[in-house]
């Protein structure tokens, strides 16, 4: 692993993070925004679903989410006390260009272009997301990912973004997560737009990722900075020694760590796709595959949690099953608490993909937190530590020789957890949703500790 760097030379004396090491934290449009159809905005399809009944936790929606649309000045200058170098936001495709393409809604530019200039203004890094699954509403009406046309669509929407700020943006995504956009929103129907038929996967999947290296390509013009592609990893472990055990915790791996680096990275599908789709996997063609491969800067890896899977029949499209481990930690989303499978899930993409720059773009926690004490703060030890162990796991990664360039914590604010609304908290930063007040965690001081010190303390 990154055989033409010595990593651990760059670390400084104390064990510390590697000198330009990027600390920042993450959010995205929908979850924290509010005012979602405001100066002109056209409407989302995560609009449309939280409208719907029954698609959200006590019907939630993002209409009013942290009112960051209204308070990002305020919140750059919480970022800024709690010494963030950098902060990955996404824009809301359908500010933009309110019918998904055609006309431009200069309103919702310029509200992206005074986000990027103030927190330059505040020495913080812009790291902007393109997608971060809401969708303009019109493109879903016309079949959403499903539809070919979107490649361009979406390329052309990125090109207007990256005229708009790219010269004040250094590190931009296409996509966050498209495993969750199509597991969650095509076979699950559990996040807009609500189909439930896993036959569509390979066809959303397919767009994602022709629409992803379509605006690489657009980018490489138009763009001076980097640009790559965020995804969710989850290491699967095998609940026995069983092969149905070990064949379905192949499977679940090919179907969520995969499926979307080894077309990017590698210029192929996983072989176990075909026996995963049967005759719903196409045939697709090598120049889409060539049109998927392009250089990218680097890989971002949003990580929560591993899974332990047993064979399940009836779970599509992998057939494998979670089962819980006994004595271990939970987090609120029921996701076990497992820092050493970050070290090595970072490893693993080392290791398979040729050592590219990774970010950790995405790590954090939703946990009971309890109310501020009446001295205001808000004490939430086991997200420290969480935020501290997991730290910890991404500098062994870099001792080890994984080229770890940063670590985006999720999130800075409590906000919208998509299907599950705003009962899950996975902010540094508390949010009160009646009066939106902001008070940092005592994670969020921790984290400001760790920055400032570049590390120091973490054992
Ligand atoms: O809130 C989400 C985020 O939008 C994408 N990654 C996982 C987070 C926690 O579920």
């Amino acid at each position: 692993m990154s055989p033409d760097r010595d990593v651990a030379a760059e670390l400084n004396a104390e064990g510390r993070f590697p000198a330009g090491f990027l600390w920042g934290a993450a959010t995205s449009a929908y979850q924290i925004e509010g005012s979602p159809l405001a100066d002109g905005a056209g409407v989302s399809n995560w609009h449309h679903f939280t409208h719907q009944s029954g698609n959200t936790k006590d019907g939630a929606t993002g209409d009013v989410a942290c009112d960051h649309y209204r308070r990002y000045r305020d919140d750059v200058a919480l970022m800024s006390d709690l010494g963030l170098q950098a902060y990955r936001f996404s824009v809301a495709w359908s500010r933009v260009l309110p019918d998904g393409r055609g006309s431009v809604n200069q309103a919702g530019v310029d509200f992206y272009s005074r986000l990027v200039d103030e927190l330059l203004e505040h020495g913080i890094q812009p790291n902007v997301t393109l997608f971060h699954w809401d969708l303009p509403a019109a493109l879903d009406d016309q079949g959403g990912w499903l539809h070919r046309d979107i490649v361009g669509w979406f390329a052309d929407y990125a090109s207007v973004m990256f005229r708009a700020l790219g010269d004040r943006v250094p590190l931009w995504t296409t996509l966050n997560e498209p495993w969750v956009v199509v597991d969650a929103g095509y076979v699950h129907g559990v996040h807009a737009p609500g189909r439930r038929n896993a036959a569509e996967a390979p066809v959303a999947s397919h767009h994602l990722l022709l629409a992803h290296g379509a605006a690489v390509d657009a980018y490489r013009s138009l763009g001076r900075g980097k640009i790559g592609l965020v995804v969710n990893l989850e290491p699967k472990d095998a609940a026995s020694g069983s092969a149905d055990d070990a064949a379905a915790t192949n499977r679940a791996d090919a179907y969520m760590n995969r499926f979307y680096l080894d077309p990017v990275l590698l210029g192929h599908y996983p072989e176990e796709m075909a026996a995963l789709f049967g005759e719903d996997w196409p045939e697709f063609p090598a120049e889409d595959l060539a049109a998927i491969r392009r250089t990218i800067d680097f890989v971002g890896i949003n990580y929560y949690t591993r899974a332990v899977v047993r064979r399940d029949d009836s779970e599509v499209p992998d057939r494998a099953a979670p089962v819980r481990q006994d004595g271990a930690r939970y987090t609120e989303m029921d996701w076990e608490v497992h820092p050493e499978s970050l070290t090595r899930v970072l490893r693993w993409v080392a290791e398979r993909y040729g050592s590219p720059p990774i970010y950790v773009t995405e790590n954090g926690a939703a946990f009971p937190d309890p109310p501020s004490a009446p001295d205001g703060t808000v004490n939430d030890p086991l997200r420290v530590d969480y935020l501290r162990t997991h730290l910890e796991a991404v500098r062994t990664a870099i001792r080890q020789g994984v080229d770890v360039r940063g670590y985006f914590a999720w999130s800075l604010l409590d906000n919208f957890e998509w299907a599950a609304g705003y009962s899950k908290r996975f902010g540094l930063v508390h949010v009160d949703f009646e009066t939106q007040q902001r008070t940092p965690k005592a994670s969020a001081l921790v984290y400001r500790d760790l920055i400032r010190t570049h590390g120091a303390g973490l054992r």
